[in-house]
């Protein structure tokens, strides 16, 4: 077939199915108890929390108009794993590709949806969607490979949940009473923003259940008791069917299964979710990790205890087959060595680095100098040393080798494309050295968030055919606050060549006095370069200092530290934290 012929069938199919589909979402305070142990005050959406399932058909337009009624917060959303492909603008990180929405104020999203399957939206400001917004996104595909093997779509969310407001705990994390950056553990784990969920179920059917992990930070084991699942999507990519016992699934990590009911309704079975201690530095006594919900065969069976599994073992996803079998990219124009390490800075709080530097965001949202700098644009210095900007030359092929220098388990999520994974290595197996092209997987498993093991490492390939600011980051909130993110400016002049940022996302930044121009202290022409008075985060510790012995400082010695870290603080350093 011609292309103008595919193009032609295209734009028939376009022109007589697609629609636009409009959303209001008005942002509020409200209240929720989630796992009955305690009523807190939640963001939700129109009054409702949980907030609402977007749901669309491939090919829909989608408006969202959006307007922020916290009186007291900054928000916006992010589509996860919606590449925003020609509308960048469109992909909500505050400061990165659009200004912050402030209370009272208004955006509008709208773009095409021309991927299907299991995404979903959260805010992407200030570590905010723990709090609540956050909710499931589908796409659904009536031409989809597996629309005949399943007989209903069963939407299944998995979270952690906090008692705590974000802002309460994120100050404690980020703190030099918090020197060696222990996280705080989540008090609950949730389905469907829930617990003890029953899923009523007819005999001999079978289920296309879709799952997302919407965690603030906790992976989460998933099984079904007597039912075995069968992989078919991971992050909106379809996959040949693969079956699984258990599933382990990161923050922000999709996966779709189809579970085959039994013929016999006599019974009811459990399943389960259960967190992933590992992440958790100190486990709370009496925390329970676990989560049960029901497949219900018969309302009048009782629903039966979980039996405890002895111990996990989950599909590895590396095993997993794109039903696409897009081959292996070809070889990288150019890699991205990003190394991983936590530390303490200056003020004595502990920070998360990609190649020693920890994000801060700039004074001009990154996007924004992209757009007005002119050919400068493909020089990383104007957008600020904390933003750790990467260039990414238009079409070539990239590599990103992230090498895990840090004990702990790091779901790294990239904005814009998805990957081909194509080498995970064990644990603590140290840094990437090289491998032959040939040791690589011919058909490598694809998605768009992906675990990188504690110790290890992981390489990850795509092509560059997406003109965007797009950021690549640990999902884990915590390390987003704490800045384990990095920004990569995507072929910049054929951005330049083809972006207007719409009228209302501007007026954002004019609310502010956020500067829409210049480098990222907002200087242009011969002064692109200058980037005097730029976010930075704090200077590092004295030589000499380290987090071990700043746990075991004494009073005075971290009054010495928290000046220190004031004179950085007054010198024009910002805490991280406004992604
Ligand atoms: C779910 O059931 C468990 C076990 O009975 C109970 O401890 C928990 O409070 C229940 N959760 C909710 C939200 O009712
Ligand atoms: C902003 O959104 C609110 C709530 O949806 C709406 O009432 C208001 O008219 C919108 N304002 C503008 C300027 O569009
Ligand atoms: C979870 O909530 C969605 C709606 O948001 C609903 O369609 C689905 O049936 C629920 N799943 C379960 C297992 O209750
Ligand atoms: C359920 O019944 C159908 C039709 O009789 C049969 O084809 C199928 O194998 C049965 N399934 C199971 C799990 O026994
Ligand atoms: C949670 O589930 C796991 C796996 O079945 C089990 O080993 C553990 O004892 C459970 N924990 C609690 C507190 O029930
Ligand atoms: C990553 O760390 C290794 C060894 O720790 C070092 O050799 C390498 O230069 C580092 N890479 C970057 C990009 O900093
Ligand atoms: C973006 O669109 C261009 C032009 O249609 C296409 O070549 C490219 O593959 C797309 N990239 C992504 C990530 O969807
Ligand atoms: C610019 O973008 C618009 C809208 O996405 C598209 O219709 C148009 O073809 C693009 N023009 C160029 C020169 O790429
Ligand atoms: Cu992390």
């Amino acid at each position: 077939m011609s292309f103008a012929h595919l193009l032609s069938i295209l734009l028939l199919a376009s022109s007589t199915l697609a629609k636009t589909v409009t959303y209001d979402f008005s942002v509020t305070w409200t209240k929720g108890n989630p796992d009955g142990q305690y009523e807190r005050k939640v963001i939700g959406i129109n009054g409702q929390w949980p907030i609402p399932q977007i749901d669309v058909d491939l090919g829909d337009r989608l408006v969202i108009n959006f307007h922020n009624g916290l009186p007291d917060q900054d928000s916006s959303l992010h589509f996860h794993g919606l590449f925003q492909n020609g509308t960048t603008f469109m992909d909500g990180p505050a400061m990165v590709s659009q200004c912050p929405v402030p209370p009272g104020m208004n955006i509008t999203y709208d773009f095409i949806v021309d991927q299907p399957g299991t995404y979903w939206y959260h805010s992407h400001v200030k570590g905010q969607y723990p709090d609540g917004i956050r909710g499931a996104f589908i796409v659904h595909d009536p031409q989809g490979p597996y629309k005949n093997s399943y007989d209903a779509e069963i939407i299944l969310t998995l979270s952690d949940w906090y008692h705590e407001q974000m802002p309460v705990l994120a100050k404690r994390f980020i703190s030099y009473l918090n020197p060696t950056g222990a996280e705080p553990v989540p008090q609950s784990a949730l389905m469907n923003d829930s617990q003890n969920i029953t899923l009523a179920v007819k005999p001999g059917k079978t289920y296309m259940v879709r799952m997302v992990n919407m965690a603030a930070f906790a992976a989460q084991y998933v099984w079904f008791e007597e039912h075995t699942m069968k992989v078919i999507e991971i992050d909106g990519i379809y996959t040949e069917p693969m079956d699984a016992d258990m599933l382990y699934l990161t923050a922000a990590q999709r996966v779709s299964v189809l579970i085959t009911t039994k013929n016999d309704t006599s019974k009811n079975y459990a399943f389960m979710g259960s967190m992933d201690q590992d992440l958790f530095d100190k486990v709370p006594d009496g925390l329970n990790p676990n989560v049960t919900g029901w497949l219900s065969y018969n309302s009048n069976a009782p629903l039966p205890a979980a039996l405890p599994v002895p111990e996990f073992k989950p599909l590895d996803d590396m095993l997993l087959i794109p039903y696409s079998r897009i081959p292996l990219l070809p070889p990288a124009d150019l890699t991205v060595t990003l190394n991983v390490t936590m530390s303490n800075l200056g003020d004595g709080a502990n920070y998360a680095f990609f190649n020693g530097l920890t994000y801060v965001r700039p004074q001009v949202p990154t996007l924004f100098t992209a757009l007005s700098v002119g050919d400068a644009a493909t020089n990383p210095l104007v957008y600020g040393r904390d933003t750790v900007p990467h260039i990414l030359p238009h079409m070539q092929i990239i590599d990103i080798v992230v090498n895990n220098q840090d004990p702990g388990k790091h779901p790294f999520h990239l904005h814009g494309h998805v990957f081909q994974t194509i080498f995970r290595s064990s644990d603590d197996a140290g840094n990437f050295e090289g491998h032959l092209e040939s040791e690589y997987p011919k058909v490598p498993m694809i998605r768009d968030t992906i675990l990188a093991p504690p110790g290890g490492h992981v390489v990850l390939r795509f092509r560059a055919d997406n003109p965007g600011v797009w950021l690549f980051h640990c999902h884990l909130e915590w390390h987003l606050l704490s800045g384990l993110v990095t920004t990569f400016i995507e072929a910049p002049m054929e951005l330049q060549r083809n972006t207007t940022i719409p009228e209302n996302h501007r007026a954002l930044c004019v609310k502010r006095g956020i500067l829409m121009e210049g480098n990222a202290v907002g200087r242009k022409g011969k002064d692109v370069l200058d980037l005097r008075g730029e976010n930075r985060s704090p200077d590092p510790l004295p030589e000499g200092f380290t987090a071990r012995g700043i746990v075991a400082l004494a009073g005075s010695t971290v009054t010495a530290i928290l000046g220190m870290g004031a004179v950085v603080w007054y010198g024009g350093a910002q805490v991280p934290g406004e992604i």
